[in-house]
């Protein structure tokens, strides 16, 4: 049945009053997956600079004249004459087990996922119409539509996970961009910064209008696919009013409440700081974005794995992210044959296994209006029938919390999660107004990364 939903106008009007749904609000974390032909030089330097492995092409091709470190890497591993398209026959999938994934994402507690499903490269790992790109995972090796696979095994997985996208409004070197894009981009002119030769685009359909013939069909494909949060980059002008009305009307369809984050040109349904969080509780729905690696979203292996997120930092960025109303979207970069490597799979396990057990503090939460002092590793969250306080390091035999809690005479206070579940901590007012929590030693040392009561 379609009736009873509301159905957007293509206008800025109607698409602003568009808001983030609970199932969104409620289910806090998400997996990012940046998967791409990057993952085959799987190169970015490894600091400020020239860092997001996902950025090979830009990096080469974009500064010959500054002779960036990718350009120095490309010519000492590949010499001259391999170009960035080169890079798309060794984009095998080989070992890409889809069901493995979800099952991942399920372990590290996530609910949902957003998947690259086209970077600023170009390259869909999705299919289109001839007419629109062949410049896809299908039209191009490995031929395979990567994009539906993952999606029809989350469709068939329990628990369920949600499915989302990631997807470049700009592209690189289309040609048909550059009038809608920064004049800083490329679009059409890119040659070879070794030979000066003119870049290929494999899979280049020429269009007649880079938005009518190849934004809004490809907007199309993916409403279809299900895809129920739109994730943009680099919005411009892209009338974006036409596509989002139509994408949350075709999503409601489908009995789906769609969102788009705030980079498709609207001020969308939320926020997405990247490699960033919010020092206080914002009531605007927000989202951190940022890698496992600390520098990159798509697979760098220039990076030492010991410098990228472990549990602990995992679960105390969710927790503190949580309760400032935000969504944490965690990013693993997989290689180019579908393997998603081991410290990112050990981590979001062992991750995975605390936000299971303390799954009550942070799911289905709501953010408590006050922002614990600076410097405070104290964190609340609320729910219908509680009230949290979440730790997040080794608690103190006396647990003072600074901030007010609705904390009333006869409260009882207990353990969440943990070998300790469910043991009373005793609580009090202090003279100064202040609710103190004894935390016996038992209890601090039945808990790791972050303690809940
Ligand atoms: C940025 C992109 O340029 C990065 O490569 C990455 O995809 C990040 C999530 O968004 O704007």
């Amino acid at each position: 049945a379609t009736f009873g939903f509301k159905k957007y106008e293509p206008t800025y009007e109607s698409v602003y009053t568009h808001d983030s749904p609970d199932w969104y609000n409620d289910l806090k974390y998400g997996i990012f997956i940046h998967w791409g032909p990057y993952a085959v030089p799987a190169w970015g330097n490894v600091g400020k600079n020239e860092s997001y492995a996902e950025w090979y092409w830009w990096s080469l091709n974009s500064g010959p004249g500054d002779k960036s470190q990718t350009y120095e890497y490309h010519l000492s591993h590949y010499g001259p004459n391999i170009v960035y398209d080169d890079f798309i026959q060794n984009f095998t999938a080989s070992a890409f087990n889809p069901k493995d994934w979800v099952d991942l994402f399920a372990d590290a507690g996530a609910n949902y996922f957003v998947q690259v499903s086209k970077h600023h490269d170009g390259y869909a790992i999705f299919d289109l119409p001839a007419n629109v790109s062949k410049r896809t995972s299908v039209a191009q090796f490995p031929h395979r539509n990567l994009l539906q696979e993952l999606f029809d095994a989350a469709e068939t997985h329990q628990p369920h996970l949600h499915k989302a996208t990631y997807y470049s409004l700009p592209e690189w070197f289309h040609p048909d961009y550059r009038r809608y894009g920064f004049a800083s981009w490329p679009g059409g002119n890119a040659t070879n910064p070794f030979t000066n030769a003119t870049l290929p685009y494999a899979g280049y359909v020429p269009v007649a209008d880079y938005v009518s013939d190849l934004v809004l069909p490809e907007m199309e494909t993916l409403a279809a696919m299900g895809v129920e949060i739109m994730w943009c980059d680099i919005g411009g002008p892209n009338r974006t009013a036409e596509f989002a009305a139509s994408w949350f009307n075709a999503l409601a369809v489908q009995n789906k409440q769609a969102l788009m984050n705030a980079r498709c040109g609207l001020p969308g349904d939320f926020d997405t700081p990247e490699y960033a969080r919010y020092a206080a509780v914002q009531p605007r729905k927000w989202e951190t974005n940022q890698g496992m690696d600390p520098y990159s979203y798509g697979y760098n292996a220039a990076t030492p794995l010991s410098a990228y997120m472990n549990a602990s930092a995992v679960v105390t960025s969710l927790v503190d992210i949580v309760s400032k109303n935000g969504n944490f979207l965690l990013d693993v970069g997989p290689t180019a044959d579908g393997t998603i490597i081991d410290v990112e799979q050990k981590t979001l396990r062992e991750a995975g296994a605390w936000i299971k057990s303390h799954g009550e503090a942070i799911f289905n939460t709501i953010y408590w209006s006050v922002t614990p002092q600076e410097g405070s590793d104290v964190r609340f969250t609320t729910s219908l029938d509680a009230f949290y306080i979440l730790v997040l390091s080794k608690p103190n035999a006396t647990l003072v919390l600074d901030s007010p809690v609705p904390w009333v005479d006869g409260d009882e206070v207990t353990v969440v999660g943990g070998a300790k579940a469910g043991t009373v901590v005793p609580s009090q007012k202090s003279g100064n107004g202040s609710v103190v929590l004894e935390v016996s030693d038992e209890v601090a040392a039945a808990d790791e990364y972050a303690w809940v009561f």
